[in-house]
């Protein structure tokens, strides 16, 4: 294709014209996908590595997705919680069934089950745990990423997510990642919650050492303290079972959960917990204009029915081990370091030879989107109905890239 024939360049500087800088996006305009694939402006494939941060679980446009999203959108898109629709008890009695809780509440965005997340444990605090009114406080970890609002980067540990966007929301205490004993130490009368990603996503798909959940589950139940498992990016099928949790036989008092459960169509987020817990709110107390609508609970549904039959878990632990063995063969060969649960990878690659940007770069010019954490780390998160050859695929490109 002649370079100047190309409708990328000016559709880049389109996009960019007209809109806050607040990401670097890598310059691609897409224009169509399916399933695991991406087409650009000027009809270039690419395989996607990203899944939109694992809200593409399903894949672009899954045929009974769309099919629930088209059907919904002929009936009702919108009611608010004023009044009560017809898609609404079926997605919240099958999501609870899924996550072995009594209730959901439905919202937006992640960032929404967070703050949700938040307030009813710092309420169940006060109402049922009795703490000091005023002084509950939150146990995090250093590494986290929970979402973009005021009160959650307050107590992020990552200067370009926090810097100059304070005064700060107080009542977060932040303990180092994996270390229980420090976790245990950090608990005063006052703490109503410990908040913790199963695997640290954006800090480069960190796993937990082994041991460690089990260990935060126990501790919290003997301290009546509320485990908040933010499963939002490694939940739904990502890592190879339904929550990430799973992996240690662990449940958390409350399940935060988006992303893939709008199943790349719309958003949905929602938190799930039992009524000793959910039960504290009460008509007035929280909220949201679009939370539960009838357009994503109709689409949220069939995500819950497709997780409920397995296929995807197991497709994701099957295939992440292919994943695994592919990415485990270039250590020594440009990556010093991979870990892998389900599909779901965290690749660190040799500084000496370049950045994670610059791979994403030199990986996007061989037909393969990903996207970099930090420093020389990518992450590659494929829908989880990319195929074995898919990966193969994939993986052949990351060797090329490092290869030079
Ligand atoms: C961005 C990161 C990933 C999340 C977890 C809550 C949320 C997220 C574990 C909030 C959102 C997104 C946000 C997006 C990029 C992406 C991201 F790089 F920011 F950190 F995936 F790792 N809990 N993560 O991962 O959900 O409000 O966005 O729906 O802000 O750049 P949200």
């Amino acid at each position: 294709m002649i370079e100047d024939m190309l409708r990328t360049p000016s559709a880049v500087r389109d996009a960019e014209r007209y809109t806050a800088h607040n990401y670097h996006p890598l310059p691609v305009v897409i224009s169509s996908a399916e399933g695991a694939w991406l087409t650009d402006v000027d009809g270039r494939r690419y395989l996607d590595c990203l899944a939109g941060y694992s809200a593409l679980n399903f894949g672009h446009r899954h045929p009974t997705l769309v099919r629930a999203a088209h059907e919904q959108l002929d009936r009702l898109t919108l009611t608010s919680r004023a009044f009560i629709h017809d898609q609404f008890a079926d997605f919240c009695r099958e999501l609870a069934a899924l996550c072995g809780k009594d209730l959901v509440l439905p919202m937006n965005t992640g960032a929404e089950a967070v703050e949700t997340g938040i307030k009813v444990a710092r309420k169940w605090g006060y109402q049922v745990k009795k703490v000091t009114p005023g002084q509950a406080n939150i146990i995090v970890a250093d590494g986290n990423f929970h979402g973009r609002t005021t009160t959650i980067v307050s107590f992020s540990t990552d200067d370009d997510a926090r810097a100059d966007f304070g005064p700060y929301t107080p009542g977060f205490t932040v303990v180092p990642y994996g270390d229980l004993a420090a976790l245990e130490a950090a608990i005063d009368e006052n703490t109503v919650a410990v908040l913790l990603e199963p695997i640290q996503g954006e800090q480069g798909v960190v796993l937990p050492p082994e041991g460690y959940l089990p260990g935060v589950r126990r501790v919290c139940t003997d301290r009546n303290v509320l485990f908040i498992a933010d499963e939002i990016q490694s939940g739904l099928g990502r890592t190879g079972r339904t929550f990430a949790c799973d992996h240690e036989g662990v449940v958390p008092d409350m399940y935060l959960l988006g992303k893939a459960l709008g199943g790349g169509i719309v958003p949905v987020s929602a938190v799930a917990a039992d009524a000793d817990v959910l039960g504290v709110l009460r008509p007035g107390q929280h909220g949201s204009t679009f939370g539960g609508n009838p357009l994503a609970c109709a689409v949220a549904t069939e995500v819950v029915r497709l997780l409920a039959t397995g296929e995807f878990q197991r497709r994701s632990a099957e295939l992440g081990e292919r994943l695994r063995a592919g990415l485990e063969g270039l250590l020594g060969s440009g990556l010093v370091a991979v870990r892998v649960r389900g599909l779901w990878a965290g690749v660190d690659i040799d500084p000496a030879l370049m950045t994670g940007r610059q791979a994403c770069e030199r990986l996007m010019e061989r037909g393969v989107l990903a996207k970099d954490t930090h420093g020389s780390t990518i992450r590659l998160a494929p829908p989880l109905v990319i195929t074995s050859d898919e990966i193969d695929h994939a993986v052949a490109q990351v060797a090329a890239v490092l290869a030079g």
